[in-house]
């Protein structure tokens, strides 16, 4: 059984991502074998709770007040109508449903809404996760008692591109912010973007963050840029898709144990490109036709990639409506399946 590593460094790192492709999907394979079924894929489904008017400069995203993307801002949804979209969700064989809202950081106002939506949301059976910028470590606490599961919060980039990207926080503070959630006891779901300009080094250096953490993230998103008109992105180079595979392939054999969701992006990636991330180690996909304020391939077209690849989706299972310790029950229900 592959070792839970986080004493990785960076040449360590550069040379996992630079072996042959072969031995590096392979190598992926092996240790994603020992940990997980290789045939069977977790799936999230998204929903923007809060969109646009966000006051931070992050130059990637439609949300920023700062980028002409043209969005229609909006204010935070009513309890019914996400309910309603976690209802849909589920009955469409999601297991999780993650709450996305365009903050810097919530009030202490705004969040006890966003505890009444992730109390009924855990009511429907589904597990929980919420993005909502940075938290104080009160607040973290408060999302744990509410029985959040997850804490969704990307690192993006290195450290060393990451004033490229954004300028309005520090990489520290998204830091700060992960480490009031683990202390919280939320499984933290973080990871990054590529194809935003970034070298291979700093591909190694993201990942190297994320590995090194005292505990690996539960879940580790690896999004490709979507490129988005008005933004300061919009215009960079493509990402050599290989080159996207590699990082999976790194994520899979850096943090053995957790899921590698192969995030944003998926639309205008081939069904090859895919099949070859989930070879590399990628179990886990946004399901649905939108992620926050873009599109994503559907559920039917999903389902059909699945099918075609022999794989099978993780059940919701005994996470139902229950007055039961749920992070026990999610990690069994996890467990059962891995
Ligand atoms: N405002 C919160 C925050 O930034 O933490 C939560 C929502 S934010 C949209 C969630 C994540 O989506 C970002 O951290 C980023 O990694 C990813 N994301 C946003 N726009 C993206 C884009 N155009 N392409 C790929 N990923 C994107
Ligand atoms: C993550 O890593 N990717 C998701 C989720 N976590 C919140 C968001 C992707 C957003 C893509 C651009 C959009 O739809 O606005
Ligand atoms: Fe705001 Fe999050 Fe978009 Fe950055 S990524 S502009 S914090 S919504």
């Amino acid at each position: 059984m592959t070792a839970l590593r986080h004493d990785w460094n960076q040449q360590e790192v550069q040379n996992l991502l630079a072996l042959p492709f072969n031995d590096l999907l392979f190598a992926a394979q092996q240790v994603h074998r020992e940990h997980f079924d290789p045939n069977q894929i977790q799936t999230s489904t998204l929903l923007s709770i809060k969109t646009g008017a966000c006051p931070e400069d992050c130059g990637y995203c439609s949300q920023s007040a700062g980028n002409d993307s043209g969005l229609e801002p909006e204010r935070l949804l009513p309890l019914d109508e996400v309910i309603a979209a976690a209802r849909e969700a589920r009955d469409k064989g999601s297991s999780r449903f993650c709450m996305g809202a365009a903050w810097r950081n919530p009030t202490d106002k705004s969040l006890q809404r966003v505890i009444e939506m992730v109390q009924a949301v855990k009511d429907l059976g589904m597990q929980t996760c919420v993005t909502l910028g940075m938290l104080t470590e009160a607040q973290a606490q408060r999302l744990k008692q509410a029985g959040l599961d997850y804490y969704n919060h990307n690192i993006d980039t290195s450290p060393e591109f990451y004033g490229h990207v954004i300028t309005t926080r520090t990489f520290q503070d998204r830091l700060d912010t992960l480490a009031y959630v683990r202390a919280a006891g939320i499984k933290v779901c973080s990871g990054g973007i590529l194809g935003m300009g970034e070298k291979a080094t700093d591909r190694a250096s993201m990942l190297l963050a994320l590995a090194n953490m005292p505990q690996h993230p539960e879940s580790v998103p690896i999004n490709m840029l979507v490129k988005i008109e008005g933004t300061p992105l919009q215009q960079v180079d493509d990402l050599d898709p290989i080159e996207f595979v590699r990082t999976v392939a790194a994520a899979r054999i850096m943090m053995p144990e957790s899921w590698v969701r192969l995030s944003a992006g998926r639309s205008d990636m081939s069904d090859e490109m895919q099949a070859l991330c989930f070879l590399a180690g990628a179990n886990s996909v946004f399901y649905g036709e939108r992620l926050l304020t873009t599109d994503n391939p559907g559920e039917n077209y999903d389902e059909r990639l699945f099918q075609r690849l022999g794989m099978k989706t993780v059940q919701i299972t005994e996470t139902a409506a229950c007055d039961c310790d749920n992070s026990a029950t999610a990690t069994q229900d996890i467990s059962a399946t891995a």
